[in-house]
């Protein structure tokens, strides 16, 4: 695994020494002193050690994107061994970087280079230890939990996706009952796995100087990660108030549906009536939930079936929103070598995701699209990825990244929040662009998705901090999950569950590993985005019926932050495109006002919270 750049340096460190030790002894001083002397590193030590770290890994980094490309479109046993095996290298690897870094602590360095030497540390995602049987260990239980969600099955067979039909579209309980206890029975085999990934990652982050691994996904936000934890709970306080009244209204509405015996009128939502597997957004129950007097007259999912879209069709339109903003066209090899469809006769991972294999061009998303206005969005938002890695491919290695995991996020729902009536008139998808009297019907449908989503966004993290520092043990995984659905989402499980549930692990984000604060934050930053694009843009009416669509000047200005990936804090990206240095919910706040008004005096008489 030594790499040449460093060896090279290494060598060439040894013989000024012998010469510096040489030089000493003909000056006819000590050499022990000079060669203590010179074994300490300098600036410039530094600086060549991180130009080699980045240059290895940029060479290296395309064959284990490969691997994983190759694992995630074809799982077998075979390919989960492949990706296992190369996932444990090169974490060894970014380890052994980790510790030679160290070597510079005490340094006083240019901030570029110091903030890069702390990204070796805190580029790793779950840090193994040194120990070589640790951390294969390790690799093989996260090929496996990840393979076990992609290939899940419930009790009658049904796959992840023919469920999440069933929870999008049924209003029957029973059946929707089946399906939510259906589908998390795949995870109670992942639980015991999970915990000992928890202990391996962990003594892994030990060795690396953080006292946990939920303190290191903390880190990663150009602040201290107790400073990052208050950061996240301000911004939940903000929205807070907004939410609390949209589970209230909700959960009055299910009440009338479902009756008493299922609904109560003051306890949590039941969580399987919300029309997603996770409750985590709630747009496909918005029949039920919409104000009667103020529908926007159309379901997006109705208009791309009747206008014959296929899966192709919505990508394109995905694209054709990014080139109106003055965007490149996307590479051809995107369209040869995504995965757009669910193919019939092989596991693939489904989860939508998006690729950048060679850090230049070799752009790709990999997602079973299906034609509903809820993949319509998720087009977006993978390729606002897309856009944005290829925008930064010119930066350094640790800057080809998102400003912060919030931003990476946000950008695809940024452009999701321009697509207005007024949009899909102009792209041929609506005939009629509803009236103002459609508003509240178009704010309810959009705060379903996104204001719903909010607490869901915070308390994924939260358990896992949980886990990470020891707060909860094994035995105690499924009660801390409930017990944090409930606090902040007013959700509950049910039915009881069993003592062997696992059901933080039927969500793709925990078996995966991927940190999913990220998300919490993109919600809070894409109306940001939003409101400043609209500003920009000159448009003066309500935010909800603003669309930036083919606005090249706006394009270019969110173009310029995305070209800066990570190279600066991200207080300095932000500033760079919105003007100033804050996250801040009141855009949230702001745009969905009218909707909270009318919640509010719908919620008048009811009991609110729970
Ligand atoms: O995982 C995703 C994307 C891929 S980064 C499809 N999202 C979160 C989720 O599905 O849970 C987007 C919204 C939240
Ligand atoms: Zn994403």
């Amino acid at each position: 695994m030594e790499n040449t750049g460093i060896k090279k340096e290494k060598m060439m460190r040894k013989a000024s020494l012998i010469i510096l030790v040489l030089s000493g002894i003909l000056a006819g001083c000590s050499a022990e002193v000079d060669v203590a002397k010179e074994a300490a590193p300098n600036a410039a030590d530094a600086k060549a050690f991180v130009a080699a770290v980045e240059k290895d890994l940029t060479e290296r980094g395309l064959f284990e994107a490969q691997v994983a490309w190759v694992n995630a479109n074809f799982i077998t046993e075979d390919t989960n061994a492949i990706v296992a095996k190369v996932d444990a290298e090169m974490t060894a690897l970014r380890v052994k970087y980790a510790g030679e870094a160290k070597k510079y602590n005490e340094l006083e360095l240019e901030p570029v280079l110091r903030r890069k030497l702390e990204s070796i540390k805190l580029g790793i995602n779950v840090p193994a230890p040194s120990n070589a049987a640790d951390n294969k260990e390790m690799a093989q239980i996260n090929a496996s939990l990840s393979s076990l969600y992609a290939t899940g099955k419930d009790p009658k067979g049904r796959n992840l996706g023919e469920l999440t039909k069933v929870m999008a579209t049924s209003r029957n309980h029973e059946e929707l009952l089946e399906a939510w206890t259906g589908w998390r029975t795949v995870s109670p085999v992942m639980r015991d796995k999970y915990a000992r990934m928890v202990e391996i990652a962990n003594k892994g982050a030990n060795e690396l100087g953080y006292p946990d691994v939920g303190y290191m996904w903390r880190s990663k936000y150009d602040m201290p990660a107790d400073d990052f934890r208050a950061e996240a709970d301000r911004l939940w306080g903000q929205v807070k108030p907004l939410y609390d009244s949209l589970q209230c209204h909700v959960r009055a509405k299910l009440n009338d549906q479902y009756g008493d015996d299922v609904v109560s009128k003051d306890g949590p939502i039941p969580a399987h009536l919300l029309g997603n597997m996770w409750a985590q957004s709630w747009g496909n129950i918005y029949d039920m939930v919409g104000p009667e007097t103020s529908d926007a007259g159309y379901n997006l999912t109705e208009q791309l079936i009747k206008a014959g879209f296929d899966e192709k069709q919505m990508v394109k339109s995905g694209e054709n929103f990014f080139t109106s903003l003055g965007f490149e066209p996307l590479p051809e090899t995107f369209w040869s070598r995504s995965l757009i469809t669910k193919p019939r006769d092989r596991e693939v991972a489904c989860h939508a995701s998006a690729w950048n294999l060679d850090s230049k061009d070799d752009i790709r998303i990999k997602m079973c699209t299906t034609i509903t206005a809820e993949d319509f969005d998720t087009v977006h938002h993978e390729l606002g990825h897309n856009f944005y890695q290829r925008a930064y491919k010119h930066q350094d290695y640790y800057h080809r990244t998102g400003a912060n995991g919030g931003f990476h996020e946000a950008i695809g729902d940024t452009v999701v929040l321009s697509i207005t009536p007024e949009y899909l008139k102009q792209v041929g998808l609506l005939d009629n662009v509803p009236s103002a009297d459609g508003d509240l019907g178009l704010l309810m449908n959009r705060a379903l998705e996104k204001v719903a989503f909010l607490p869901f966004g915070l308390l994924m993290d939260q358990w896992r901090w949980q886990v990470f520092n020891g707060e909860l043990t094994p035995e105690n995984y499924n009660k801390g999950w409930w017990a944090l659905r409930e606090k902040y989402q007013g959700v509950t499980a049910p039915v009881a569950r069993d003592g062997d549930a696992f059901d933080p692990g039927a969500k793709y984000h925990i078996p995966n590993n991927v940190s999913y604060t990220r998300y919490f934050i993109a919600h809070i930053l894409q109306f940001q985005f939003h409101k400043a694009a609209c500003e920009m843009a000159g448009d003066t009416g309500p935010l909800h019926r603003c669309t930036i669509y083919g606005n090249k000047e706006v394009g270019a200005k969110f173009n310029a932050m995305l070209e800066m990936g990570a190279s600066k804090p991200w207080p300095d990206a932000l500033e760079a495109f919105i003007g100033t240095r804050e996250m801040d919910g009141s855009a949230v706040l702001e745009y969905f006002a009218p909707l909270k008004t009318w919640l509010d005096a719908q919620n008048k008489d009811r009991q609110c919270g729970w």
